[in-house]
């Protein structure tokens, strides 16, 4: 099968985009907020999408990687930001003959975006499909004044149950707590699991994490640049009844593991670009879950 992008109308008619390496790799776009809502690697599909997620103009789409720009979290703008309930623009797209399959979207300030965030930007998102798939957020400060922003990528990792995964790669960093307050705290384990809410903000943490699946073996890599942070969370029992576009069971299938620059803003001074990347590798079956790493 030839590597190629498809450009068509997606769910509720939204504009999506088909990334296709091959017909078991392949990656979806929304230019909704340029939201990634699918990838599947060697056939499998690796993120988690919620089956009551909204696909309705200027809403956020429930899963996949959506895209937090320029605020993580609530503050003056809505929570998470504009970019990922903005239209993107398609600005160029890439199929190499060695299976590379690119596209980049583009996202400028406007009146709406400058009325409630008062800078000129223009943002790029790429995303690179191989055997891997890359994302990276790109933003320019195209105004005369220097400005700060918080990002990340929120990515939904699908799970076989969250009671039997883990992350790994985290011992040692220092976190946030978002369910205490915000105290801090050390991570002391090897491992990261769930017996109840997690939500929480890992503080300058190794460029490398791991999400294990224990029951399949399948064990995705995080390798972020530029993100120096990593959010955690799941929803739980009682948030994700509280959820709207998230059904009662589905936290039992999914983690949140976000590349992202949240503890200290982003500062960027005039005509300045900032970079901050993630690529995710699936290892299929390779976990060793004997390892304590
Ligand atoms: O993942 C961290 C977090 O800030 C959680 O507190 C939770 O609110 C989650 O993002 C989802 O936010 P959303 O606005 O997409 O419902």
């Amino acid at each position: 099968m030839d590597s190629r992008i498809e450009v068509g109308p997606g769910r509720n008619g939204m504009q999506k985009l088909q990334l296709i390496r091959d017909d078991r790799n392949t990656a979806e776009i929304y230019l909704n907020g340029a939201h990634v809502t699918s990838w599947r690697s060697a056939g499998e599909e690796i993120l988690f999408l919620s089956e009551q997620s909204r696909f309705a103009d200027g809403k956020s789409i429930r899963g996949g990687i959506p895209l937090v720009f320029p605020q993580f979290g609530s503050g003056n703008l809505p929570q998470h930001g504009f970019a990922r309930t903005s239209l993107w623009e398609i600005a160029s797209t890439r199929v190499v003959d060695s299976g590379e399959v690119e596209v980049v979207l583009a996202l400028n300030d406007s009146d709406a975006t400058r009325e409630v965030w008062n800078h000129a930007f223009s943002a790029e998102f790429v995303v690179s499909l191989t055997d891997r798939l890359r994302t990276e957020l790109r933003v320019t400060n195209s105004d005369t004044e220097a400005f700060e922003f918080t990002a990340a990528l929120h990515t939904y990792f699908a799970l076989s149950d969250i009671g039997a995964a883990h992350i790994a790669g985290l011992k040692g960093s220092k976190y946030l707590d978002s369910l205490k307050e915000g105290q801090k705290f050390k991570e002391s384990g090897e491992r990261v699991i769930f017996e109840g809410e997690v939500d929480r903000i890992y503080l300058s943490t190794p460029d490398e994490v791991s999400v294990v699946d224990e029951v399949s073996g399948r064990c995705i890599r995080i390798q972020k640049s530029g993100f120096p942070d990593a959010v955690v969370w799941n929803p739980w029992v009682d948030k994700a009844r509280r959820m709207q576009d998230f059904g009662d069971e589905e936290f039992q299938g999914m983690v949140c593991v976000e590349a992202g620059a949240v503890a200290s803003p982003v500062r960027l001074e005039p005509g300045r670009t900032w970079h901050g990347t993630q690529t995710l590798t699936a290892d299929h079956g390779s976990a060793n879950l004997s390892d304590a790493s």
